[in-house]
C-alpha cells in the first residue's frame, strides 16, 4: 500500500505534489504511475494530515481535495484505491469516485462515519488512535498496550460487524505512532504476532515514523533503510502465524525489494 497524500503539510512528503496551493494533477498521475511500476498494489490517497498536532480541515476542503484526484486515478489505473478518512461525506462520495477500501485512522468513531461505510459496501480499515491527532501524543497512557489494541479493535470490529459489514471486510491496524511513546510502538511491534492471530488481514503504518528515528537517531528524510528494515520485519512476524499483511509505505521500490528477497529465499 503506497502513500499519496495530497496534503500541503504531511509531515513526511509535505506538498511534494502541490504547484502553489493548487494540486498538480500532472504530478500525481507521474508519482502513481511510478508506484503502480515499482510494484504497489494498493494507493492510500489521504486528504487530512493527522501528524501530530495537526489543525483539522474541513469536510469540503477533504473533498475538494480528494474527490477529483481519485477520480482521476481511478479512470486512469487499474489498481486498489483506498481513501484515508474519517469523514462519512468523504466516504460516500469517494465511493462513487471508484474507491475500493476505507481506511480510518479514527475507526469509523466519528458521528455518521460507520453507518457511511456500511452504505458504501466497501472494506475497511480499523485502526486504533488514542485520543485524536492534536493531543495523541501527550502523555498516552495503557494499562497493557497490547491487550488494549487488541480489545480496542475487537470492540470496534463487533460494532462493524453488528452494523452489516462482513467479517471478511475487515482489516485491522494497531497504530504505529498514534498515541504512543516508543515503548508502547516496540511493545505493539512485538505484539503483532498476537495481533494477526485474530484471523484478520493486518495494516502496518511504520513508513518513515518518528519511532524509526527514535531507534537509530535520524530525521525525517533519512529513515529509509529502517522504514524498509522494519516494514520486512513486522511482515515476517506477521507470516510466521500464518497471517497475511498489507505494509503501508512512501518507498515502493525499496520495500518491494527487500519482499522480493525474502520471498526468494525463503
Ligand atoms: C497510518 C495510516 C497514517 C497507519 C493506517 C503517516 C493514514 C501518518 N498512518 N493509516 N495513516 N495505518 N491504516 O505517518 O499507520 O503516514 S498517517
Amino acid at each position: 500500500m503506497a502513500v499519496l497524500n495530497i496534503t500541503p503539510d504531511s509531515f513526511s512528503d509535505g506538498g511534494q505534489l502541490f504547484t502553489q496551493k493548487e494540486i498538480d494533477k500532472d504530478k500525481v498521475l507521474h508519482v502513481v504511475e511510478a508506484m503502480i511500476a515499482q510494484g504497489a498494489n494498493i494507493i492510500d490517497l489521504g486528504g487530512e494530515s493527522t501528524r501530530p498536532g495537526a489543525t483539522p480541515i474541513t469536510v469540503q476542503q477533504e473533498l475538494d481535495r480528494v474527490i477529483p484526484v481519485l477520480e482521476l486515478l481511478s479512470k486512469r489505473f487499474d489498481a486498489i484505491f483506498s481513501v484515508d478518512t474519517s469523514s462519512p461525506e468523504v466516504m460516500l462520495e469517494a465511493d462513487r469516485a471508484g474507491a475500493h477500501l476505507i481506511n480510518d485512522v479514527r475507526a469509523l468513531r466519528r458521528e455518521g462515519a460507520l453507518d457511511a461505510a456500511v452504505e458504501t459496501g466497501l472494506p475497511v480499515c480499523l485502526m486504533h488512535m488514542q485520543n485524536d491527532p492534536k493531543s495523541m501524543q501527550h502523555n498516552p497512557q495503557y494499562q497493557d498496550v497490547v491487550s488494549d489494541v487488541i480489545n480496542f479493535l475487537d470492540r470496534r470490529k463487533l460494532q462493524c460487524i453488528v452494523s452489516g459489514i462482513p467479517g471478511d471486510q475487515i482489516l485491522l491496524d494497531p497504530g504505529f505512532g498514534f498515541g504512543k511513546t516508543l515503548e508502547h510502538n516496540l511493545a505493539l511491534f512485538s505484539g503483532l504476532t498476537q495481533l494477526a492471530e485474530q484471523n484478520h488481514p493486518i495494516v502496518v503504518g511504520l513508513s518513515r515514523k518518528s519511532m524509526i528515528g527514535q531507534l537509530i537517531n535520524t530525521e525525517v528524510n533519512d529513515r529509509l533503510i529502517g522504514s524498509v528494515t522494519m516494514a520486512l520485519l513486522a511482515a515476517q512476524k506477521i507470516f510466521s502465524v500464518g497471517g497475511s499483511v498489507i505494509l503501508r509505505v512512501h518507498d515502493v521500490k525499496e520495500t518491494k525489494q527487500a519482499i522480493q528477497i525474502w520471498q526468494a529465499t525463503h
